[in-house]
């Protein structure tokens, strides 16, 4: 399997968060791809490229202009506001909740604020710059599968499905998968994105509510207990032309491979239903028992079990990479999923 890979994620490392009011240690880091990268070479899974360039055009299809502009100049922007005593990375402390005017044009203040639902998701230096070629590794790997390839990895960082066509949060600036899945499908061809991230992909759900071109299904912590909190419950279904392309399926704490499996068939009799003659993974591997955010329970093993399901789908898969925290075993949870792939 080929994996695409740019090291200009590296220009993004994010030091801290605020999580529940404090600041901690930030998990969404460079060394969670360049373990995944070391092991795919050690595994000999394949080849790891470089993606080419790819104009905006593909972005614009699912994200607002205005935003892809925002996102570019908002690190300069908050620099040009507060110099260096705010610390390197731009984060909102005020929002457009009910009553208040979204302001997408205001000051720096006003945009973050107006762009983003978080404060997990700081604007470095070098955000855009890695989130730009983010979006060229997997159009690369788009690429690759509409050319033939049975399958391809995207080893994008920062991840993506969280963010909307103009919200990013979540660790998540451009919707990897999203670009993708809409880009297939200006191509021709009809994607089902299935979403295994232990959160919700309330990002790439949004893009495609509307939508019967592109299926989207998802696995994850129930929003009830675990992050977005505000999106990703049972009865979000789709709307318009999209009603019945969308399928939540929340798992409670602590769900170990039993239970997943459950859903996971249900997911995959979904996208077979569908007649998907692509399919996309979103491949968190947040799931797993010892990940330090979340809390389901699959262990190492379990992933290849979950590599050989996704297998009987039969269908040129993309696997875009999304979470996985638990720096030990990230590489290998990852490389057991794609390993199901490989026929040898
Ligand atoms: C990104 B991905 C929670 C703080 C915010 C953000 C989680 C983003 C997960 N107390 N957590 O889906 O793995
Ligand atoms: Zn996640």
């Amino acid at each position: 399997m080929k994996t695409f890979y740019s090291p200009d994620h590296l220009r993004h490392a994010p030091r801290e968060e605020f999580t529940a009011g404090h600041a901690t240690p930030a998990v969404e880091v460079p060394e969670r791809a360049e373990r995944v990268r070391a092991r795919i070479i050690e595994r000999k899974l394949g080849p790891v490229l470089p993606p080419r360039a790819f104009d905006d055009a593909p972005l614009l299809r699912v994200h607002n202009g205005a935003f892809i502009r925002f996102l570019d100049r908002a690190h300069a922007d908050w620099t040009t506001r507060y110099g260096t005593r705010a610390g390197d990375a731009a984060v909102p402390s005020v929002w457009p909740a009910r009553g208040l005017r979204t302001m997408r044009d205001g000051d720096i203040e006003s945009r973050l604020g107006s762009y983003t639902f978080d404060t997990a998701t700081p604007i470095l230096k070098g955000t855009w710059q890695a989130a730009r070629s983010a979006a060229n590794v997997v159009l690369s790997a788009a690429e690759a599968v509409k050319s033939g390839e049975a399958s391809a990895f995207a080893l994008t960082r920062p991840p993506g499905h969280h963010a909307s066509a103009d919200l990013y949060g979540g660790y998540c600036y451009l919707n990897n998968v999203a670009i993708a899945a809409q880009w297939l499908a200006d191509q021709g061809a009809r994607p089902a994105i299935l979403d295994v991230d232990y959160h919700h992909g309330n990002g790439t759900q949004a893009i495609f509510y509307d939508s019967s071109e592109v299926l989207f299904v998802s696995i994850h912590a129930d929003p009830a207990y675990a992050y977005p909190h505000f999106l990703g419950f049972a009865d979000e279904r789709g709307a318009g032309a999209g009603e019945g392309a969308n399928l939540n399926l929340p798992l409670a704490r602590k769900t170990a491979w039993d239970g997943y499996a459950d859903a996971l068939h249900t997911a995959i009799t979904r996208v077979r239903d569908f007649g998907p003659d692509v399919v996309l993974i979103s491949l968190g591997l947040d799931t797993y028992e010892r990940d330090p955010i979340c809390r389901l329970k699959l262990t190492t093993g379990d992933y290849k079990r979950m590599g050989t399901m996704l297998k009987t789908l039969g269908k040129p898969t993309l696997f875009v990479f999304e979470g996985g925290y638990n720096l030990e075993a990230l590489a290998e949870n990852t490389t057991n999923v794609l390993e199901a792939f490989e026929d040898r």
